[in-house]
């Protein structure tokens, strides 16, 4: 691994690329007459880093899909080098050009990201001189997720967007959306219309809520694809339902519907849908058929925690009637790893969520095929403090400083799952002390960096020290962008 040390200074690139070498042929100037080529099938990505560019430096690129020059910005689909696969990139900097190289847009989109990094900071007034490197990058994991809950606040089309375009710049790839839960439905589902009209009409505190109609839905999926973003959308059964059981007194075994609740904390996990009742089937089918036909990611997630009001064998009776409807409907099933006591597909994938990197269930899960997605609830839960003094969050997992957030290993954390079994990290952010994107911002920077670059960079680049110095060098990239983060203590911003 070479050390990310240049000598005309230090690369600040988060997460840490595989390999970075000092590029003999110079520095390349950014200037008004830079021009960017990228042939039609990488046009997308061409037209996002201009738009990138005119953000920053004020010039507006222009983007040539005809032959390529052999200087200014060249986005390649092709000649990488071919180590990484997917979302892999090459990146070489001379005086003449600065040429992306990858097999895919994801990958040239990565490499695009990386490039932002090694400009000064977009305030800052240029020059906007790139060193001369070559740098060799590919993802560890291929899923690297982040997690919005915009059940308990809701989150505005725009909010969520914004979000997304934070993350994208950390080579996030996967947003897992929790839909629906106690507090509120956050989805139009055409054939049960009240679930969001009636369910989606509050929040935690009793605000107004909101929900995504499906056509704004339908946006965010497209915007999050513009970013290489999957959206995993998750469905909350057969606990975490008191918003669907507001909605529908027939879900419910008296028929009554129940008030609707706007609170937190220790109520956790006090609904549920009822396994002995046939409109409880046909409920979840008729959601998850309209879901599925929103989704174009492979995953549907299905939830399946902390249903404590439905006793254990009803739970596996539930799942066992629902998974193969998700299977008929053309998806895979992830949710979270209590839904291992069934019997699932191989395909099913588990995100454990667990504070102890012990677990008997899981480890077995592995052994038997099943992919794992690690969020451990003490290091990569954005909704836990940082420490005594943060102004939003819990602390149930403890408090979560960067240290805590960045010094563990995906590939070896939990005792009999091998780094085979790991498809990637993900950070969970949810809100039940969220009001808005100022908390966001909070509570996800600096700490969604970290798991970003656990789930990115190589075992053998982990260092704190050098992650904080790389990280500091992130803070006024942030201030440029309105990102109101942290200041953690830990981090020698500058
Ligand atoms: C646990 S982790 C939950 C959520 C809460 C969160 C708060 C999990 C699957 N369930 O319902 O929002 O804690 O930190």
């Amino acid at each position: 691994m070479a050390r990310l040390v240049y000598t005309c200074g230090v690369l600040n690139v988060v997460p840490a690329p595989v390999s970075v070498e000092r590029g003999p042929a110079g520095d390349f100037a950014i200037t008004a007459a830079t021009t960017i080529y990228a042939p039609p099938d990488a046009a997308p990505v061409g037209v996002y880093l201009a738009d990138v560019l005119r953000l920053s430096t004020g010039f507006r690129l222009p983007v040539l899909h005809d032959q390529p020059a052999d200087f200014g910005v060249l986005l390649l689909l092709r000649g990488p080098d071919a180590r990484g696969g997917e979302s892999s990139y090459q990146l070489d900097v001379t005086s003449r050009s600065v040429i992306v190289r990858a097999n895919t847009q994801s990958g040239l989109f990565a490499g695009v990201q990386t490039l932002r990094q090694l400009l000064p900071v977009e305030s800052g007034g240029g020059p906007w001189t790139l060193p001369g490197v070559r740098i060799l990058d590919h993802p560890r994991f291929a899923h690297r997720g982040a997690m919005l809950d915009v059940a308990r606040h809701f989150f505005t089309v725009a909010e969520v967007k914004r979000f997304i375009d934070q993350i994208a710049q950390y080579k996030i790839n996967v947003l897992h959306l929790h839909l629906t839960d106690d507090q509120g439905w956050r989805i139009e589902i055409k054939s049960w219309p009240r679930l969001a009209t009636v369910g989606g009409s509050t929040q935690v505190g009793g605000g107004p809520g909101g929900y995504y109609t499906q056509d704004q839905y339908r946006e965010l999926v497209a915007y999050a694809a513009s970013r290489y973003i999957t959206i995993i959308p998750e469905i909350d059964v057969p606990g975490h339902v008191n918003a669907a059981l507001t909605a529908y007194p027939e879900l419910n075994r008296d028929g009554v519907a129940p008030p609707p609740f706007t609170g937190v904390g220790s109520a956790i996990g006090f609904s549920s849908l009822h396994s002995e009742l046939a409109i409880t089937y046909r409920f979840v089918d008729a959601v998850l058929a309209e879901l599925a036909a929103l989704t174009p990611g492979e995953y549907l997630h299905l939830g399946t925690d902390e249903a404590h009001p439905m006793p254990g064998t009803e739970y596996a009776r539930f799942l066992k009637r629902v998974l193969p409807m998700v299977a008929k409907h053309g998806k895979k099933v992830t949710g979270w790893h209590e839904l291992l006591v069934a019997d699932l597909p191989d395909s099913t994938v588990a995100q454990y969520w667990g504070t102890t990197d012990t677990n008997e269930e899981v480890a077995q899960a592995a052994a038997r095929g099943h992919k794992i997605v690690l969020s451990p609830a003490n290091k990569a839960y954005l909704d836990m403090k940082y420490d005594q003094d943060t102004p939003v969050g819990f602390k149930w997992a403890g408090f979560i400083d960067v240290d805590t957030a960045y010094e563990w290993d995906p590939g070896s954390y939990l005792h009999g799952v091998p780094e085979s079994a790991i498809l990637g990290v993900e950070a969970p952010l949810w809100s039940e002390t969220l009001l808005g994107p100022e908390h966001i911002d909070l509570m996800a920077f600096p700490r969604l960096p970290a798991i970003a670059e656990l789930g990115w960079s190589p075992r053998s680049s982990h260092d704190w020290n050098d992650f904080r110095r790389r990280l500091a060098a992130q803070g006024p990239r942030w201030t440029a962008q309105g990102i109101g983060f942290h200041r953690s203590s830990q981090i020698p911003w500058p």
